[in-house]
């Protein structure tokens, strides 16, 4: 017989992030466990995972949940092998507060002339570009939910015009709403400053191609269109960015995330003068704020209660 523990284990599966800091915190209310024990682990309840190694949760006939370490789902839907139990993902107010610094930060700077100002301070040139206020730049966001919506808000805060693109319709005040297949190309073609929030998912992979940065508005106030993604690195295809970049359809991006994580030193993206580079860094998950959260839904959802912040399965996200 499995010596089963009063408080089912957790299995804490992670690569490319350390798991010490989230495993100290689980631990103090519950037995973790790194891997399974053997081909079949009945005592594990629940699985905490950033790009769990796959199949690893197949093993475990016991499981209720699967808790994300971060808000995106996507690297649990690449196992091929993923048990049909409840993804919670990550939504909390700490990790969205980062997001909508890290977004209002390469807004302003794109708005403000920030690459141009850093290129004349080393040069010693004493010059005042044009400056269009705010309210004449539109940003348009694609994908309204909890950070991309949170994002929206503080935008209108500041005044810049704000259109937003999300799947189903919806209404926010101060944000000229588009959906669907259909909305996109009015969206984009209202645009300035593009920010990508989405999922990737089936149906936003590569999304972010040639064509969509040729539909950005190119007779904007700041001499060009510029590009801020933060959602995922899939979501784009780098080399149609370049070319852009190149043709000039496209002035300058920011980029935090990329189609292969870390980014390649070959890639020119490295490089490129028009393109800033964070290290998918805009909103990190902080265990200090993550683990209690996870820790409570666990217990509530054992006394019988519904789990909060369910991945969509069908859709994905
Ligand atoms: P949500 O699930 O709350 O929101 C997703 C939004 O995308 C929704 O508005 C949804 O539309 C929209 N969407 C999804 N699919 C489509 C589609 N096919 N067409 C149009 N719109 C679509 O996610 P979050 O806001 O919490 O997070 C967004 C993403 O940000 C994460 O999935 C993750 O990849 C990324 N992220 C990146 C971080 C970083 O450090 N760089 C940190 C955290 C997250 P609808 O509202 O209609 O459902
Ligand atoms: C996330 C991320 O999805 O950090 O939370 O990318």
């Amino acid at each position: 017989m499995t010596d089963k523990p009063a408080t089912g284990r957790i299995l804490l599966s992670v690569t490319g992030m350390h798991p010490q800091r989230w495993y100290e915190l689980l631990s103090r209310e519950r037995p973790v466990v790194l891997e399974p024990n053997g081909p079949e682990d009945p005592s594990v309840e629940y699985a905490v995972v950033w790009k769990q190694q796959p199949g690893i949760l197949s093993r475990l006939p016991n499981l209720k949940a699967i808790f994300s370490l971060g808000a995106g789902v996507d690297h649990i839907f690449a196992d091929p092998d993923l048990p049909d139990v409840p993804i919670v993902r990550v939504v909390a107010q700490n990790l969205t507060q980062y997001m909508v610094e890290y977004v209002c930060w390469r807004v302003l700077d794109h708005q403000r002339q920030g690459r141009i100002y850093r290129t004349q301070q080393q040069e010693k040139v004493w010059h005042e570009p044009p400056q269009p206020p705010a309210n004449e730049v539109a940003v348009g966001i694609m994908g309204l939910g909890e950070l991309g919506g949170t994002a929206a808000r503080a935008l209108t805060a500041l005044g810049f015009k704000v259109n937003g693109w999300s799947r189903r319709p919806h209404r926010m005040e101060g944000v000229t709403g588009f959906h669907g297949d259909e909305g996109l190309t009015p969206f984009l073609n209202a645009t300035d400053i593009l920010v990508v929030l989405l999922p990737l998912t089936a149906a936003t992979e590569g999304i972010i191609d040639r064509s969509v940065l040729e539909r950005l508005r190119q007779e904007g106030p700041l001499g060009g269109p510029c590009l801020i993604n933060a959602g995922r690195g899939p979501l784009q295809r780098e080399a149609d960015i370049l070319e852009a970049l190149e043709r000039g359809t496209l002035k300058e991006a920011s980029l935090d995330v990329f189609e292969h994580e870390p980014l390649d030193p070959d890639s020119p993206l490295w490089s490129h003068p028009r393109v800033f580079v964070t290290p998918h860094a805009a909103a990190s998950s902080d265990p200090a704020h993550l683990v209690a959260p996870m820790l409570a839904q666990m217990a509530a959802h054992d006394r019988g209660e519904p789990l909060k912040n369910l991945v969509d399965r069908k859709a994905g996200y």
